[in-house]
């Protein structure tokens, strides 16, 4: 266990797999695999990395509403403290779990009891599953970002034909079959695939994306001004990120009781471009 800025994390150094974790959010901020030249997630080094403040980059849990629908953005489970409650290792890899519950705080800003369970494998693969037990309906995200040699140079496919793109405030089925992006760039897919693939020209590699669950796959990029304007990333910063997000915004997780909600994720990367 070490600091990051002053959030304490959890770093993973294994003969498969470098990687790190903080207990604020269960958020998994880095993750290398041993045989990979390049990180597989992207993590702003400008995060405040302050507790109650949520960090740029790694895998974020928007939980339990995804974007601004009220305050906190993205919900508050990422900025809280989660119990770690399980921890395992074998020759593959590292599995933890931590759990958050329903608390005064939370309590006073959405009324409900709830239990939330991240497990999280961290190996040739990086897998975080979430399971969200109570009665209520929560939209979430998986908020990945990763690394890229060049914005302009990747492509994201598995997608699907049902965009909603939230800067043109416009809904349509598109015929393209992949995403390239010329600037700021945030779209909501309704009808995705479950597998997303970024190819990836520069750094020579395809990261594949399984979502479990989802019911959208989210992609964003801020372009130039907006990474200039957010002061918890580098001016150039959205250059070398892109989001490809594993959500539950048009059908949010219900779980009934003790008959648990998922949504996971399953991120692995080939040194081809597929
Ligand atoms: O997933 C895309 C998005 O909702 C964007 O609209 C953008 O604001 C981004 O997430 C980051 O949100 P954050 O609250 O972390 O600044």
């Amino acid at each position: 266990q070490r600091q990051m800025g002053e959030l304490p994390v959890i770093v993973i150094d294994h003969p498969k797999v470098r990687a790190a974790v903080s207990f604020q959010g269960a958020h998994v901020l880095a993750w290398q695999p041993a045989e990979a030249e390049h990180p597989g997630l992207w993590l702003s080094e400008n995060s405040a990395f302050t507790p109650g403040v949520p960090v740029r980059g790694g895998i974020p849990i928007c939980w339990p509403w995804f974007g601004p629908v009220q305050a906190p953005a993205h919900g508050f489970a990422r900025t809280m403290q989660w119990d770690f409650t399980a921890h395992n290792e074998n020759e593959d890899g590292v599995f933890l779990t931590f759990t958050l519950r329903d608390s005064a705080e939370t309590r006073k800003i959405w009324p409900h009891e709830f239990t939330l369970i991240a497990r999280i494998r961290l190996g040739n693969t990086c897998e975080v599953e979430l399971e969200a037990y109570g009665q209520y309906q929560a939209t979430a995200a998986l908020h990945s970002y990763f690394t890229v040699g060049d914005i302009a140079q990747i492509s994201v496919t598995g997608l699907g034909q049902h965009v909603v793109d939230k800067l043109a405030q416009r809904e349509e089925y598109t015929d393209d079959d992949k995403l390239v992006f010329h600037g700021r760039t945030d779209r909501i897919y309704t009808e995705p695939e479950q597998c997303s693939y970024i190819r990836d020209k520069k750094l020579k590699r395809t990261i594949e994306v399984v979502h479990f669950h989802h019911s959208d796959v989210v992609c964003w990029n801020p372009g130039a001004a907006l990474s200039a304007d957010m002061k918890d990333m580098p001016d150039d910063g959205y250059k070398t990120m892109v989001c490809v997000e594993s959500a539950r915004i048009n059908h949010p997780m219900a779980p009934q009781g003790d008959k648990p909600s998922h949504l996971s994720v399953r991120i692995s990367l080939s040194p081809k471009i597929a």
